[in-house]
């Protein structure tokens, strides 16, 4: 195919509710969303960036800038080209792997519709439908945290995680397992928020059995997971530290999880998190599908991925009210705890022009 042009859309949700985590706190959405125009037609996709770079180093404005100033340029400048080769077109530009990753993603959509095939289909699939688990917020005190976790349970929700820091972490672990019992699935994020010296309260989570605990340190510091492991029964599980599949069977060589968490925007795109899944499917490492509060859009990507055979633990899949009263696409619902993979062409999904106006808050075509 050749690139026409993008159209970059600015998009504000509002959330249901505050989304409190170590890094900070979000009220509303604020993502970029992409409508590629191709010789073989238009795609869609999304990039996972938030607003302000806290999760890691990548932010909204400057996913646009970079976008517009250099990936739609080159990939217009290259001609003919596949879905498969924007990686390596793009490969000279370090970094910015959210952009990359949203610019593959449309491509992909484009490619996928114009030969009829799924997400699902291309990513190598194996179920029609995906356990879906739901990530849980700081909150201001443990009978409002209760009250919020025995609503996704009631809900359906497979499994729990409780977003922690310093100074909300083994009280509200102990006050959920009190609640909700042993058989509860359970499992923490950290965010970067601890550092080496914590080894001995983190170990205080150990009686709680959890699934896992995920990036309890910094980003940079995959040796200190290590470390850390030595100190824990509990499994650690990265997500900031995991930027490519050759970064994940790092972290594995080195002891520095026994989980992933698989997040395509983090890695550079969809086809990189398929190599990071085989990689860790190859180690015998169980995977899950991580989430950037995505809207219908990027959800449909996330769902096919969760998907593959490596997920093997419930991902952070929820379902579109979780989050947004009113999603971009139709919403995904929960069934039983699971999503249905969407099965059309493409994300099998796109948005719904009226919806899609009453969020956007800007537009910029970029001519390549
Ligand atoms: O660390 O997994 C994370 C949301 C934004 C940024 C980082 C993270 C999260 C979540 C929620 O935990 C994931 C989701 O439900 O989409
Ligand atoms: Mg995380």
């Amino acid at each position: 195919m050749k690139l026409v042009g993008v159209e970059l859309i600015r998009v504000r949700i509002p959330l249901v509710a505050p989304f409190r985590t170590s890094f900070g706190t979000q009220e509303a959405r604020e993502l970029l969303l992409l409508r590629v125009e191709t010789s073989v037609g238009e795609g869609w996709g999304e990039c996972g960036a938030i607003r302000e770079p806290v999760y890691s180093s990548e932010h909204t404005d400057g996913v646009e800038q970079v976008l517009r100033d250099f990936l739609v340029p080159e990939l217009g400048r290259a001609g003919e080209f596949t879905a498969n080769a924007v990686g390596p077109l793009l490969a000279r530009f370090k970094g910015h792997r959210m952009a990359k990753a949203a610019l593959e993603m449309a491509v992909l959509d484009a490619e996928l519709r114009a030969h009829d095939q799924s997400f699902a289909s291309l990513l190598g699939s194996t179920r029609d439908t995906v356990a879906c688990g739901v990530s849980v917020g700081i909150m201001d005190s443990v009978p409002r945290l209760l009250d919020a976790v025995a609503g996704y349970l009631d809900a359906g929700y497979l499994r729990i995680k409780l977003k922690i820091q310093p100074g909300w972490d083994v009280e509200p672990v102990r006050a959920v397992r009190e609640r909700f019992g042993d058989d509860v699935l359970l499992q923490v994020d950290a965010n970067t928020a601890y550092t080496l010296a914590d080894a001995r309260h983190l170990a205080r989570l150990d009686p709680f059995d959890l699934l896992l605990i995920e990036q309890p340190l910094d980003e940079e510091d995959v040796l200190g997971h290590a470390d850390l492991a030595a100190h824990l029964r509990t499994p650690i599980c990265l997500d900031e530290s995991i930027v490519s599949a050759r970064s994940a069977a790092d972290a594995i060589r080195l002891g520095a999880c026994r989980v992933v968490n698989v997040k395509p925007g983090r890695v550079g795109g969809y086809l990189e998190a398929r190599r990071v899944h085989d990689v860790c499917a190859a180690h015998g490492v169980p995977v899950w599908c991580g989430g950037m509060i995505e809207t219908g859009l990027g959800r449909a990507a996330n769902v096919a991925l969760a998907s593959l055979p490596g997920f093997t633990l419930p991902g952070d899949t929820s379902a579109s009210e979780r989050y947004f009263r009113f999603d971009v696409t139709e919403p995904f619902v929960l069934e039983d705890g699971h999503l249905r993979v969407p099965t059309g062409p493409g994300l099998g999904v796109t948005p719904i022009p009226e919806r899609l106006a009453e969020v956007a808050t800007g537009r910029l075509w970029v001519r390549s």
